[in-house]
């Protein structure tokens, strides 16, 4: 196969060939439309003459969009290809302030595409910036490929001081127990095979990010003699893992012969189609289905089956019930389904039959306890969600869908006089109308009943693991990736989370990519406060010091300010009930004519009664 040309491109005499670009641009949501910034001069290079081409050439064979980056000497040598070789495009380089954000913008794009695109961090300082986000991304289960840099290694090439502080023996141990795959190749072939090999492994279930390490000497080095190219997409296959025949029968012989089936729909896909089959399964055995704000949308929640509303800590009463009469439980890769066991059975193990549907155990190490309890499983069905779901239904046979007794869900009740996080989300959903539109991330004091979910893409999930920050940078990458797709990205972030990632906005507002930012704005860490009252309750203490070390006020902070620095439209502070929705209806006016847009809105502190429960609970 002739190596692959960009069409009306430059086309350089590329050492890796790839097929999979047209494919690429038959996604309808994928960010395609920034071509137009950051132009480079011709550089007028058309062969790879150094290390670090042979690796950008791997980039772009792999198909990698996208590098969000915040630059750093340690890979100038790879910065330099990217411009002056590849010129900016596939991958085209996305300016970061933080790599905490570059690291958070990939893990939003994934969110939507299912798909990595890279970040490129500095050295071990740039790592160590990036940690946390790496580790949100790995407990979000999506996709990226890092790129790092060290050394020169060899001591003798290193320039004094600097070179000397920021080379470190085994860089990427600093990232090992959350990242699937890691590698620091001493060659450029060795380089283009570590990309290809980070790149498979990083988008194939369970996904995750991985960490390719390049020494700076090998990108800089001149390349001695031509590296012979290799067709890409041959070293990248695609993986499918297919269930046993016989535990489906077994699964479809629980959930056929249940009186009352609850499905966990936990971690899917953003795919229609799947979409659809779980409805279809859900309907075929009368499951009600519980969802989690922790995962993106996995079933409509105003369908008669869901039960309750989603939440991210703490279940509604009627996702508890549910569970507590089930006969079969079916999860499809549920976060945490032995921690939701406990909370609905205490220390007795539930009589139901448990059917788990998951690959997550393929990447459970000894670093990070986000693998959660084990909990007690009858039939283990080793694949993807989206996998097995036809193929139980298959099973199942021919089925009449059953209608259902169970009732209308409502929005909640705005009783209160004072602005709530309720009252919030009640202006919005009248101010996003019938637009269609993906929340990207929303506030721990976000009450999942206030939102209708009714396609993959209507809710994109949580930070994935509790870091907070993570909102911002997330939300960002989502709208890139949601750019002229039609969907208006909308993210609510409490005031903590938008302030530690507030910097992820001048990314949005140099790229114009349309985003929507709400805050949720409770002028504190209100989170803490809840357990700060918990343990005075129980060292009877006084409860009222609980906001000491925690509110954000005097001053209070101009969030719009903050927005407005950067380049984004400010809006707010909101106050009253009553200028809410005309706020938000002039923000998505911004957003619509491709702004970036915040909106601070001063809420009263508090969280749904589920989550505050759950949260308050006694240490044991
Ligand atoms: C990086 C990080 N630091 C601290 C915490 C502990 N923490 C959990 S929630 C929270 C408060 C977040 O504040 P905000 O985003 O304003 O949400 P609120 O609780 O006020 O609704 C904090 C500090 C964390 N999870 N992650
Ligand atoms: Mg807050």
């Amino acid at each position: 196969m002739p190596p692959f040309r960009p069409p009306g491109g430059r086309g350089p005499a590329e050492t890796v060939s790839s097929n999979r670009s047209d494919s690429a641009k038959a996604r309808p949501a994928n960010g395609g439309t920034l071509s137009a910034f950051d132009r480079p001069v011709p550089a007028g290079v058309n062969a790879a003459g150094f290390g670090s081409d042979v690796v950008a050439d791997a980039l772009r064979a792999a198909d990698i969009t996208y590098i969000a980056l915040n630059p750093g000497a340690s890979y100038r040598g790879l910065h330099d290809s990217l411009v002056n070789y590849l010129g900016n495009e596939r991958p085209q380089l996305l300016l970061c302030l933080h790599e905490e954000s570059a690291v958070a913008i990939a893990h939003g794009y994934a969110k939507v595409t299912g798909r990595a695109m890279a970040a490129a961090v500095h050295s071990n300082v740039g790592l160590m910036h990036a940690t946390m986000a790496i580790f949100n991304a790995w407990c979000d289960r999506m996709p990226m490929v890092i790129l790092g840099a060290t050394g020169p290694v060899d001591a003798v090439k290193r320039r004094p001081w600097i070179d000397w502080i920021h080379t470190a023996r085994d860089q990427g141990a600093l990232v090992r127990g959350y990242t699937k795959w890691d590698d620091q190749p001493a060659s450029p072939v060795a380089a283009r095979e570590a990309v290809l090999r980070a790149n498979w492994i990083a988008n194939t279930a369970p996904r995750g990010p991985t960490y390719v390490n390049l020494d700076a000497e090998m990108q800089e080095s001149k390349l001695t003699e031509a590296v012979p190219p290799i067709e890409a997409a041959r070293f990248m296959p695609p993986v499918k893992n297919v269930p046993a025949p016989d535990l489906i029968q077994q699964a479809a012989d629980i959930l056929r012969s249940a009186k009352r089936p609850v499905i966990l729909a936990g971690r899917v896909s953003r795919d229609v189609d799947a979409w659809k089959a779980r409805i279809a399964l859900a309907e075929a055995i009368n499951a009600r289905v519980a969802t989690d704000l922790k995962v993106a949308a996995a079933f409509p929640t105003h369908h008669p089956l869901h039960v309750g509303s989603p939440g991210t800590i703490g279940m509604t009463s009627q996702a508890v019930d549910a569970i507590r009469e089930a006969d079969a439980i079916l999860s499809l890769d549920w976060v945490d389904v032995a921690g939701t066991l406990k909370s609905v059975f205490g220390t007795a193990v539930p009589s139901a039959h448990i059917v788990q549907v998951s690959v997550d155990h393929h990447l459970h190490n000894g670093w990070s306890m986000d693998y959660q309890g084990l909990p007690p499983v009858d039939v283990f069905i080793d694949c993807e969600p989206d996998v097995a779901v036809p193929a139980l239904l298959a099973a199942l046979g021919p089925h009449r869908a059953q209608t259902t007794t169970e009732q209308k869900k409502e929005f909640p009740k705005l009783s209160n006089d004072k602005l709530t996080v309720d009252h919030l989300a009640d202006a919005l959903r009248k101010a996003v109308g019938e637009r269609p539109t993906s929340l990207t991330h929303v506030s721990l004091s976000w009450n999942g009943a206030s939102w209708v979910f009714n396609h993959p893409l209507d809710y994109l999930g949580s930070d994935g693991g509790g870091g907070v920050g993570g909102g911002p940078g997330i939300s960002v990458g989502a709208a890139l990736a949601l750019k002229g797709s039609g969907r208006l990205p909308v993210a609510v972030c409490g005031d903590g989370d938008f302030l530690m990632g507030v910097t992820a906005l001048w990314t949005a507002a140099h790229y114009r990519i349309p985003l929507l930012i709400v805050v949720a704005n409770n002028r504190s860490f209100f989170n803490d406060e809840l357990h700060q009252e918990r343990m005075a309750r129980m060292r009877n203490r006084p409860v009222e010091n609980r906001w000491v070390g925690q509110r954000i006020s005097e001053p209070d902070i101009d969030l719009a300010a903050m927005a407005r620095a950067q380049g984004a439209q400010g809006f707010g502070p909101v106050t009253s009930i009553a200028d809410l929705q005309t706020t938000f209806e002039k923000a998505i006016a911004a957003v619509e004519s491709g702004a970036i847009a915040v909106v601070d809105v001063r809420v009263e502190p508090g969280y749904t009664a589920a989550m505050t429960a759950a949260m308050t609970r006694k240490s044991e």
